[in-house]
């Protein structure tokens, strides 16, 4: 199901469940590569979710600041190639929501346990905001917290399922935005969630 969430944002319901299991494959090869970390905030914080990437570069934060980077810090390694099955489903995805030829270059990968949580932020490190963002959900679902253009607007709670995929492009692309504390439970992967973005970042 095709589903309008505002201008420029568009939820397709259980799109990514027919190639789930090679998404969840490429996820086991990717992490063998570069490991699921907590990453550190600006301000000294560690993340609650742990995180890896794949693609040309990777999001990464530390004490110095957040960036992408083509080398993942704790290897000194390039990060492993974004795999393919993972590149067409944000293609496809993206046409669905009017995004012809998204070519993303990098794929963070977020992995949430039962109390993870991942406080209201903007997506503003990628060069172009002209390029949408891709999130595909696994696992365990989430309450994706979906605020305005300032950080004071109260947020739409919208559940985010197994399988489930978003494009944020146009003026949905800057929002404010989280997810909030995740619940324990069951799920078709057991009680953890996964969340890939893709991103055109240069
Ligand atoms: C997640 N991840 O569920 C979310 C899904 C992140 C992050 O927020 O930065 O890793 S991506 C949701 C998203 C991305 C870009 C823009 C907007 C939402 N938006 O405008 O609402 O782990
Ligand atoms: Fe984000």
């Amino acid at each position: 199901r095709t589903n309008p969430l505002a201008p420029g944002a568009v939820h397709l319901t259980a799109f990514a469940r027919p190639v789930e299991n090679d998404l969840l494959d490429a996820i086991a090869g990717i992490s063998e590569a570069a490991p699921f970390r907590h990453m550190t905030t600006p301000g000294g914080w560690r993340m609650s979710v742990a995180m890896t990437n794949c693609g040309n570069v990777g999001w990464v934060t530390d004490r110095t600041g957040y960036r992408y980077d083509a080398r993942d810090p704790e290897t000194g390694r390039p990060w492993p190639e974004m795999p393919e099955a993972f590149a067409m489903l944000a293609r496809q995805a993206a046409g669905k929501a009017g995004f012809e030829g998204f070519d993303p270059d990098a794929c963070l990968v977020n992995r949430y346990e039962p109390g993870s949580r991942l406080s209201l932020h903007q997506d503003r490190n990628e060069r172009d905001f002209d390029c949408p963002i891709v999130s595909v959900s696994l696992g365990l679902t989430a309450t994706f917290l979906w605020g305005g253009l300032s950080r004071s607007d109260r947020p739409r709670r919208v559940r985010l399922l197994h399988g489930d995929v978003v494009v944020w492009g146009g003026p949905a692309r800057m929002t404010f935005h989280g997810v909030d504390t995740l619940k324990d439970g069951e799920s078709p992967i057991g009680p953890l969630r996964y969340n890939l973005t893709f991103r055109k970042a240069r």
